[in-house]
């Protein structure tokens, strides 16, 4: 399938919109516009203004009242605007209503993070995902006003499969969203096969709000050269990396796609696979960034997030990130109290970096036990079991067969355990 080729023009001028509750939190509202137009601009947009209206209920046809559209109608015009951005997710009947009223594309906050997703996503798999996720977005929304606006107005948020197959009919785009699916279950099934042949070290991953620091805490924990940037979700694979305790003893750790608030339903459902890892790791390393004023709603949307994902009663330590930019130091002790088991460190200097490692060797080794076995030379269709359970200590060929330590981790061991039952070596 072709994909759109319309690439973000940087000066697209956008404005950003949001329904307020009335009675609701305002400041709470208010952050998360800001957010909305930090997305905006990640998606290359140069948001001009910030708009909210306070209601009881958004309205049915336009989600915001007469009057304001009215309003923005005119700053439309004045300030050369391409794009308006809601906030929330808008029927196909708003964004036609509205596209007609302002003859300009009209957005949602699930729109342009696709966008984000389709321009960053670089692996097969990540491009499968994003483009699952699209279609299944665009679905509902395939009006002939959507086509016509995409097809005048290209740009952010038009980053779609391409025009020519919005033109066909719903029935193609399902016989594509079945394919992605059979595609995707490939995928999941050869990255499946990849995680069984990795050696059985105990596993730990990253888990967080996007722009948290997980990936700046991945590269200084492994030394490793991920890619960190000050923009929404810099990294939407799975990337995996060993590393040693000090005193020598091997784990993984795994760096992923981070989460949003309204992140689009469709979205977390086809990143399942590149998640997998997260599911599957011995503890989650939840990373915070305890500099941002809503860093307690954060906690929440990731936790909220992991539940839709199932992937919950995991060992976790909350990471509170950046402390080295916190006005004030003392406020970690604060977080101490509030949330036991977590720790402050600064990613990007290192600071206290030694204790969240200790925390992290303290569950490794909990998860972890050295086996000593003696296995006599007529089993040695064992061996290859040794090697698969963990990681191998010590291995001393002796006259009556080979002396190994295993040093293997909870799941792995009881096989071991079993299968070697006879062989065990108690000293
Ligand atoms: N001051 C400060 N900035 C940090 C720290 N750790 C990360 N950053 C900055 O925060 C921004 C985001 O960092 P990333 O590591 O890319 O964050 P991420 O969680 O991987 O983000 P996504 O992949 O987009 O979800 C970058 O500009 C980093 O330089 C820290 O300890 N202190
Ligand atoms: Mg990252």
């Amino acid at each position: 399938m072709k994909q759109l080729v319309h690439t973000a023009n940087p000066h697209e001028k956008a404005l950003v919109v949001a329904v307020i509750k009335k009675g609701g939190n305002r400041i709470e509202a208010l952050e998360y516009l800001d957010e909305l137009a930090f997305l905006a601009e990640t998606a290359g947009a140069e948001v001009i203004g910030k708009i909210y209206q306070e209601r009881v209920r958004p309205d049915r046809a336009t989600m915001i009242g007469k009057g304001k559209v009215a309003e923005i109608k005119e700053m439309i015009e004045l300030d050369d605007i391409q794009t308006v951005i809601f906030d929330d997710d808008l029927s196909p009947m708003q964004i036609r209503n509205l596209g007609k009223e302002w003859q300009i594309k009209v957005l949602d906050r699930s729109g342009i993070i696709l966008d984000i997703f389709a321009s960053r996503a670089r692996s097969m798999e990540a491009k499968t995902q994003v483009e699952l996720a699209q279609l299944q977005y665009l679905l509902p929304r395939l009006t002939r006003m959507w086509t016509h606006l995409s097809k005048q107005f290209g740009g952010i948020g038009t980053k779609g499969p391409g025009e020519t197959q919005i033109e066909t009919d719903r029935r193609l785009i399902r016989d594509r969203i079945t394919r992605l699916k059979e595609k995707l279950s490939d995928i999941d099934m050869q990255r499946f096969q990849q995680r069984k042949g990795r050696l059985s070290l105990p596993r730990f991953a990253l888990v967080g709000y996007t722009n948290a620091g997980k990936s700046t805490l991945m590269n200084t924990i492994t030394h490793a050269d991920t890619y960190v940037e000050d923009k929404l979700f810099a990294t939407l694979d799975t990337t995996v990396r060993q590393f040693e305790f000090p005193g020598g003893q091997k784990a993984l750790l795994s760096d992923t796609v981070g989460f949003i608030r309204k992140l689009p339903t469709h979205l977390i459902a086809s990143f399942r696979s590149t998640l997998a890892e997260a599911a599957e790791a011995d503890a989650l390393l939840h990373v915070i960034d305890c500099t941002h004023s809503s860093f307690k709603d954060h906690i929440r949307v990731v936790q909220e997030t992991l539940e839709s994902l199932k992937i919950i009663n995991k060992k976790t330590i909350l990471v509170f990130n950046k402390i080295d930019a916190l006005h004030d130091i003392n406020a970690i002790r604060e977080l101490e109290y509030e949330f036991p088991d977590c720790i402050g460190i600064s990613a990007s200097t290192g600071l206290n970096i030694s204790s969240l490692i200790e925390k992290m060797q303290e569950i490794a080794v909990d998860n972890s036990q050295d086996i000593r076995i003696l296995l006599p030379y007529n089993s040695m269709q064992l061996l290859p079991l040794m090697y698969e359970s963990g990681e191998i200590i010590d291995r001393q060929d002796l006259d009556i067969g080979i002396m190994i330590v295993v040093r293997a981790v909870k799941d792995k061991r009881e096989i071991l355990l079993r299968q070697c039952e006879n062989y065990l070596f108690l000293d």
